[in-house]
């Protein structure tokens, strides 16, 4: 069998759902939309990004000069089939404390090692033959999307996303660059076509035009790669994500058609067993460095460390918004990590009421950081005046 249909084969049996092969020329249009968008202030914020990582990530042939062919793969992450309520009547009939959301590509492990470790036997299938063969998992700089489109294993989305044909867009990308020379695929000609809704539905406005981020307005951005305080104006923005969004991709119609196929059998036990979709914010508000380790350690939201996640739990229950979180929020203003204590204090501005004013009261009269006395007093001003009874 050619080398090329032993791959794209091996691949499908280690679970990819899509495998497409192009040449190792560099990306010279995303380069160019990268490059731009990064000038234009679009990827502001992530302090690892810069344009001549764009340009970089454009040259498949910058680590493997003899690169004849990039392969790309697509593979699936399960989606959990119920979403339960925010809150309100738990199954048993009592009242359950407010949950948050977290992106469904990161419930399993983390999709980094599991997909190096799904490519191991194309590499080796490779490297037995001779070639010389590189993978690519966000580690290594390539415009993911791009190799992916050029491949022909699916379009770019107006939210940016890649969609595989019958599978949508809830795939992770990775690559590929070898020496060998293998058949190359051509792009599919599939477009979004007159829909525009993952634009309409985003609640920050992320979605500039069709197919540009500003990532400085993307609550996966705010939630998951900004280290330190949230924008104050982006706050009510984020509803209760605590990790990721999956706005745009949830309510693609291309993701619903091909929802049914989910979980796929492959694709579950390669992640392993989730973490919750909807933790309950209080209970996370409860976690220290070690539990927090013992929760996360295994999964992508290792990435926000305890300080990140807790500011975002903060965030989500200030957005939440119901008055039983205030003694949980009342204790975390004496968390030992100024960020959350801001963003509790935030929180219980947004919340209100006499209990909350006296919270914010009481951590004003011992706080030293600065920051935090400043979200402090902007949180008493939130929560209105003291209701005194006229005397006349
Ligand atoms: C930086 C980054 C982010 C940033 C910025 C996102 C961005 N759009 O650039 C933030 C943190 C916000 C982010 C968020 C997410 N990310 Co991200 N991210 C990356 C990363 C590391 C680099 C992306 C990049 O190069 N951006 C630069 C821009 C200019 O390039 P681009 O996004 O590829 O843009 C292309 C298209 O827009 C297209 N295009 C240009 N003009 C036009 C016009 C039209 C009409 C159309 C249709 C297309 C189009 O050409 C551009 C160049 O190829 C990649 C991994 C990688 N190495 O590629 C993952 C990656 C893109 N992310 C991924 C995921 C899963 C996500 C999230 C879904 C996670 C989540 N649930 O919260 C969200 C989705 C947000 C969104 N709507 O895009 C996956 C995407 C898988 C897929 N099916 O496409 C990737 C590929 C990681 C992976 N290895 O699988 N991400
Ligand atoms: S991930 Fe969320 S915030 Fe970002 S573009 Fe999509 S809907 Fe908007
Ligand atoms: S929601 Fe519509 S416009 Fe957006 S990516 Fe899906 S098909 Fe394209």
């Amino acid at each position: 069998m050619p080398l090329t249909d032993a791959l794209k084969r091996r691949a499908r049996e280690l679970g990819f759902c899509a495998i497409g092969v192009t040449g190792a020329e560099p990306f010279r249009e995303a380069e160019t939309a990268a490059a731009g968008r990064t000038r234009k202030g679009l990827m502001d914020g992530l302090t690892w990004w810069s344009e001549a990582r764009a340009h970089a990530s454009a040259e498949p042939r910058r680590n493997t000069p003899d690169a004849r062919s990039v392969i790309a793969l697509a593979f699936p992450y399960p989606i959990p089939p119920v979403v339960p309520p925010p809150c309100g009547e738990g199954p048993g009939g009592g009242t359950e404390s407010p949950r948050g959301r977290i992106a469904s590509y990161a419930l399993g492990r983390d999709y980094h090692e599991v997909l190096l470790e799904r490519m191991q036997p194309l590499l080796a299938m490779l490297r037995e033959q001779g070639h010389r063969a590189k993978s690519y998992v966000d580690h290594g700089w390539m415009l993911d999307r791009a190799a992916a489109a050029r491949a022909g294993i699916g379009w770019l989305g107006k939210n940016t996303n890649l969609l595989v044909p019958g599978t949508g867009s809830q795939v992770l990308l990775c690559e590929i660059v070898t020496s060998a020379e293998l058949d190359h695929d051509e792009p599919i000609k599939k477009s979004c076509g007159g829909c525009d809704a993952c634009l309409r539905v985003c609640p920050t406005g992320a979605l500039v035009a069709p197919g540009v981020l500003d990532n400085r307005r993307c609550i996966s951005f705010w939630t998951i790669e900004h280290r330190g305080s949230i924008p104050r104006e982006m706050r009510p923005l984020i509803g209760d994500w605590i990790f990721g969004c999956d706005l745009c991709q949830e309510i693609c119609p291309i993701n619903a058609g091909a929802r049914p196929s989910f979980p796929d059998a492959q694709a579950v036990e390669a992640f392993g067993p989730p973490i919750e979709a909807r933790p309950g914010l209080e209970e996370l508000l409860t976690l220290d460095d070690a539990a927090f380790r013992a929760r996360f350690r295994e999964s992508a939201v290792w990435r926000t460390r305890r300080a990140g996640l807790l500011r975002n739990v903060c965030v989500a229950l200030g957005n939440v918004a119901d008055r039983a979180s205030v003694p949980a929020l009342t204790a975390a203003l004496e968390d030992p990590e100024p960020l959350v204590r801001g963003h509790a204090a935030w929180a219980l501005g947004r919340l209100g009421g006499t209990a909350a004013r006296a919270a914010l009261e009481r951590a004003l009269s011992r706080e030293a950081d600065a920051e935090v006395r400043d979200e402090c007093e902007l949180a008493l001003q939130a929560c209105g005046p003291l209701a005194v009874p006229s005397a006349v």
